[in-house]
Formats: C-alpha cells, sequence, structure tokens
C-alpha cells in the first residue's frame, strides 16, 4: 500500500464529568487523530496520549512532534501495518505516538481488503462484556450515586480508583452497598510503595478480582514482593510497554493479571502478541482504555474479543465520557457492546462533528505526488 500523506488533527472533547485518578484530574479530552490517505481510501488512528506526561511520559504535543519529526519521515514507501511497526522500531519509547500510525495504517489497509479489526486479530466473540472504571470522588455518598448508576445502565463489573487516603474506606462502602456478587477491582495508577503492604493486604477482606498497578513503573521486583503479601491478584499496566516486559512479569510473579492497553504498547501487533504470551502462560488479560472517542473504542472492542481476554474490560460505552461522539454512538446492551464487523474499524467518524470539535491540522505529504494539494 502506497500512502500519499498524512493528516495530523487535534481534536477537543469535552468530557460529561471530571475524571479523577491519583495522578490527575481531566476535564476535557485532548485528542490527536492521525488519517493516513492511501490512492485507495484512508484509515483512522486514535493516540492516545493524554495532555500532561502524567500517566507515562507521552503526551499530546509530544506526539504530534515525534510523528511529524521522526516516526512519518520514517515510513517506507510501501507499507502495511508489520512494516510501519518494524520501520519504527529504531525510535525508543513513544509507543502512544507509534501506535496511532500503525493503526491508521492497518485501519487504510483492512478497509481496501474488506477484513474487519476483528478479523485480522482473531476475535472469537461477537460482543464484549464491559466493565467502567469510576474516578476517585469527593466523599462516599457521591460514589455510591456514580457507582449505582452504572451497575443500573448495566456495567458488569466496576473499578474504582483509589490512592492513599481513599482506598479501604471507599472499597468497604461500594461492597457493603452493591453486595458480594459484584464484580468489583481497584486501580492505584502508581500511588502507593512497598511500605504501603500491610495497608494494602486489607483489602484482601473484599474480594476484589485484582489491584492494578498498586507500585511505581518500574518497580517489577517490588511488584512480585508485594503480591507474595497479598491474597488479591496483583494486575499490571503502567508496567508492561511490551511482550518482553509481560513476559518478566510473569516470571518474576510481579503479574498475575495483565491490562492490555494497545496505545501503552506501541500498537494492536505488539497487543495480540502480549495476548499470546500471556494465553501460554495461563494469565487472564484485560482491555484497558484511554478515555478513547469512537474510532479508539472500536479497536479497542475488536482487541477484547480475543478468546484470552476473559475478564471485562475498560471499553465502556460512548456516553460513559462523552455527551456525543465522533462516530455512531458505542451503545450498552445488556452489559456488552457489539464488535463491529465493517471493513477496518468498522466505524466513520462524523466530518460535520469532526470539524466542529478540532482546534488544528496538519497535512504531512508522503509521496511527492501528494505534496501538490490535501485531498
Ligand atoms: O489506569 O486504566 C488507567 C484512564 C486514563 C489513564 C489511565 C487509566 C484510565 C482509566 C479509565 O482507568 C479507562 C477508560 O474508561 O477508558
Ligand atoms: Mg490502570
Amino acid at each position: 500500500m502506497k500512502i500519499t500523506g498524512i493528516e495530523l488533527r487535534r481534536i477537543a472533547m469535552p468530557l460529561k464529568a471530571p475524571f479523577r485518578t491519583s495522578f490527575g484530574v481531566e476535564s476535557a479530552r485532548d485528542v490527536l487523530l492521525v488519517r493516513v490517505v492511501t490512492p485507495d481510501g484512508e484509515g483512522w488512528g486514535e493516540c492516545v496520549a493524554m495532555s500532561e506526561p502524567r500517566y507515562c511520559s507521552e503526551y499530546v504535543e509530544g506526539a504530534a512532534d515525534v510523528l511529524r519529526r521522526f516516526l512519518v519521515p520514517a515510513l517506507p514507501d510501501a507499507v502495511d501495518a508489520h512494516a510501519v511497526k518494524r520501520a519504527l522500531k529504531p525510535f525508543k519509547g513513544h509507543k502512544m505516538a507509534k501506535a496511532a500510525l500503525e493503526t491508521a495504517v492497518l485501519d487504510a489497509q483492512l478497509r481496501a481488503s474488506g477484513q474487519s479489526f476483528g478479523g485480522f486479530l482473531g476475535a472469537e466473540r461477537d460482543r464484549v462484556p464491559c466493565g467502567v472504571s469510576v474516578g476517585i470522588m469527593d466523599s462516599i455518598p457521591e460514589l455510591l450515586d456514580s457507582v449505582g448508576q452504572f451497575v443500573d445502565e448495566g456495567y458488569v463489573r466496576i473499578k474504582l480508583k483509589i490512592e492513599p487516603g481513599w482506598d479501604l474506606a471507599p472499597v468497604r462502602a461500594v461492597r457493603e452497598r452493591f453486595g458480594d456478587e459484584l464484580l468489583l477491582q481497584v486501580d492505584a495508577n502508581a500511588a502507593y510503595t512497598l511500605a504501603d503492604a500491610r495497608l494494602l493486604a486489607k483489602l484482601d477482606a473484599f474480594d476484589l478480582l485484582l489491584i492494578e498497578q498498586p507500585l511505581a513503573d518500574d518497580d517489577l521486583v517490588q511488584h512480585a514482593a508485594l503480591a507474595r503479601r497479598l491474597r488479591t491478584p496483583v494486575c499490571l499496566d503502567e508496567s508492561i510497554e511490551s511482550a518482553e516486559d509481560a513476559a518478566a512479569a510473569i516470571t518474576l510473579g510481579a503479574a498475575s493479571v495483565i491490562n492490555i492497553k494497545p496505545g501503552r504498547v506501541g500498537g494492536y501487533l505488539e497487543a495480540r502478541a502480549i495476548h499470546d504470551v500471556c494465553v501460554a502462560h495461563g494469565v487472564p488479560v484485560w482491555c484497558g482504555g484511554m478515555l478513547e472517542t469512537g474510532l479508539g473504542r472500536a479497536a479497542n472492542v475488536a482487541l477484547a474479543a480475543l478468546p484470552g481476554f476473559t475478564l471485562p474490560g475498560d471499553t465502556s460505552a460512548s456516553g460513559r465520557y462523552f455527551a456525543t461522539d465522533v462516530t455512531a454512538p458505542f451503545e450498552l446492551a445488556d452489559g456488552h457492546l457489539d464488535v463491529p464487523a465493517g471493513p477496518g474499524l468498522g466505524v466513520e467518524p462524523d466530518p460535520g462533528f469532526l470539524d466542529e470539535v478540532t482546534t488544528s491540522v496538519e497535512w504531512l505529504p508522503l509521496q511527492p505526488s501528494g505534496a501538490a494539494g490535501r485531498p
């Protein structure tokens, strides 16, 4: 496949309500969309980097910079997603920027050949069960209201964001209000240290599915030490950026569950490789989220339909975060989202809405013929 050029489009998506984690508060989603243009059609990739480098070292402006300065110019003449992955490998880090570019090329390639993301990745289900991530709140009554609404909407699993000072009490309150049947897990986003092991062990009383990323991103050895002191399974998010990381974490005993976010690991090819490593080791995986629009969500839902994704993901409906999505909204039915079946992502951005929320557009021509104009 030849690429004519690449468009970097920034959009500003207001969130229905601020989303608070141990690393910060998000009130609007500043999204970088990558559109690959070829003579046979186009493809979309959503970059999941956030506006500030607080979840990880990447941030939207930095992702746009590395794309225009290094990644896009490194693309070979004829590409498919595998060739993109190879061409970008010499550049260290910047997984979210790489993932967006690889995904856009994969989407263009699959749309051209008529295959869906799910079909390409090896999805074995046509719908996936959905969980929801619930931010840190100002009070427990507010949290119980919020969880109650999500339960009423049909979400099959609740994840509570925790941090020091917002851990045992909110978890106890949710467990008491909603009962032992509720699938419940927590996510600390690296907010604790091994010195907190005794405190974290008190969460064992609440029968959580897992505790996600309790310690720092680069603390694999300490996660292994913590895991030996908890009955609650330890799941890693931030620590896992590749299949090699996943293998190391499993071998060390640092994780008995892995959260796979395609953006964090450099794309859907690497995400599938991590899935395969985990399946080979009998380690369950689930699909994480980064407050994606419908474009990113479509691909995540396809990934979550692979056989090793045995736990519900953070693949919530469009309405969890956005009053209006850039695609037709993903809507929950009986706690599930349908896996798109059409070619590529199987969803289209609404051009009018996209223009309304666009804050900047940049065209990067690739072939000499593309320099003449913007298709
Ligand atoms: O740690 O999983 C995380 C959102 C932004 C950054 C990191 C995380 C999250 C979430 C929400 O937990 C996931 C979602 O609902 O998309
Ligand atoms: Mg997480």
